[in-house]
């Protein structure tokens, strides 16, 4: 169902994500490539809450887009031409029961897998990599993970809870979803994780470059690392916590850590992920609102998302990069 005016600007009309159509019904959902999903929850998170609003302000960040025309200045590809994409609503969480909420975010990433569609969830605190990639792992099989985090989230538990947002990695890990090799993530930086989760970590096999090593090396030569390592699963689940970018960029969030990547960084990172990895679905997850100032986190959410898409277009396309490069 189209809910909005073609050719409407995007401050006017109804906050479907880039005034796409929206499908609610996953038995509408048959000839779809994308379908964007709100996963609003937030009682996972053991620190600053609010990324419940994220879905809504990711939908609502871009202030003076095209709508559904997004032509990519330097990959030569309008991802919104080239796949059919459309918003499929929330998840029916359910307010004060993250189990409930986790159950159905499942059932809903399932369902747009089924339809042969790519899952792309807005979060929400980072739980929901939990039932994000278990779907996947449902449907597919055993997958890798790309994680991009100022943290590793791999603890066993955080204050006693296993259901958390500092727990999804290891959650996935133990019961089998994803071997801990198929498992890299990028940025890791601050003060947390320590000893137990790290030794954890080095023992399943999982990779991890934190943000001093890319200084080090550089990103291209991390992101290289990345690709190769990310390939090594069949398909790996792409998945963006906001917080992996400097807090100065991107301030709302949970929780958040100084000296991250810059919003250029991840941009180029996510981009070449988006054509170079065979990927089964992503997330972007905390985006909390109520911290955020001028919209900047959730645009950078939202940017994120259409980089992603962009790669993925080009590489369904089976061509590279235009050399036209229109943007020139
Ligand atoms: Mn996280």
């Amino acid at each position: 169902m189209r809910v909005n005016r073609p050719g409407e600007p995007s401050f006017a009309g109804i906050g479907a994500f880039d005034k796409l159509p929206l499908v609610l019904d996953p038995a509408e959902l048959e000839g779809v490539d994308v379908a964007i999903v709100g996963a609003p929850i937030d009682e996972t998170t053991v620190g600053r809450p609010g990324t419940r609003f994220g879905p809504r302000a990711i939908r609502l960040a871009d202030p003076a887009g095209a709508g559904d025309e997004r032509p990519h200045m330097d990959l030569g590809v309008d991802p919104y031409e080239a796949l059919t994409v459309v918003d499929h609503g929330d998840v029916e969480v359910v307010p004060g029961d993250p189990a409930r909420s986790h159950e159905a975010i499942r059932a809903a990433v399932g369902g747009v897998l089924r339809a042969g569609a790519f899952p792309v969830v807005l979060g929400g605190d980072h739980s929901i990599l939990h039932p994000n990639a278990g779907a996947a792992a449902d449907h597919l099989g055993e997958i890798g993970v790309i994680h991009f985090d100022a943290h590793a989230d791999d603890a066993e538990s955080l204050f006693g809870v296993r259901r958390s947002h500092g727990t999804p990695v290891r959650l996935l890990v133990e019961e089998g979803s994803v071997q801990g090799e198929h498992v890299v993530q990028v940025g890791l930086r601050g003060y947390w994780p320590g000893p137990e989760e790290f030794a954890w970590a080095r023992e399943r096999g999982l990779v991890w470059f934190t943000q001093g090593e890319i200084d080090e090396r550089g990103l291209d030569d991390v992101v290289d690392e990345t690709i190769r390592r990310g390939s090594a699963a069949a398909r790996s689940w792409l998945s963006v916590d906001i917080d992996v970018v400097d807090p100065g960029s991107a301030p709302g969030t949970g929780a958040p850590e100084p000296g991250g990547l810059t919003p250029r960084e991840l941009l180029r990172a996510v981009r070449r992920i988006g054509l170079e990895v065979d990927l089964c679905g992503m997330e972007v997850v905390e985006v909390s609102p109520p911290y955020d100032q001028a919209d900047v986190t959730a645009l950078l959410a939202h940017r994120t998302i259409l980089e992603v898409l962009s790669g993925l277009a080009l590489r369904r396309a089976g061509r590279p990069p235009s050399p036209e490069r229109p943007g020139r």
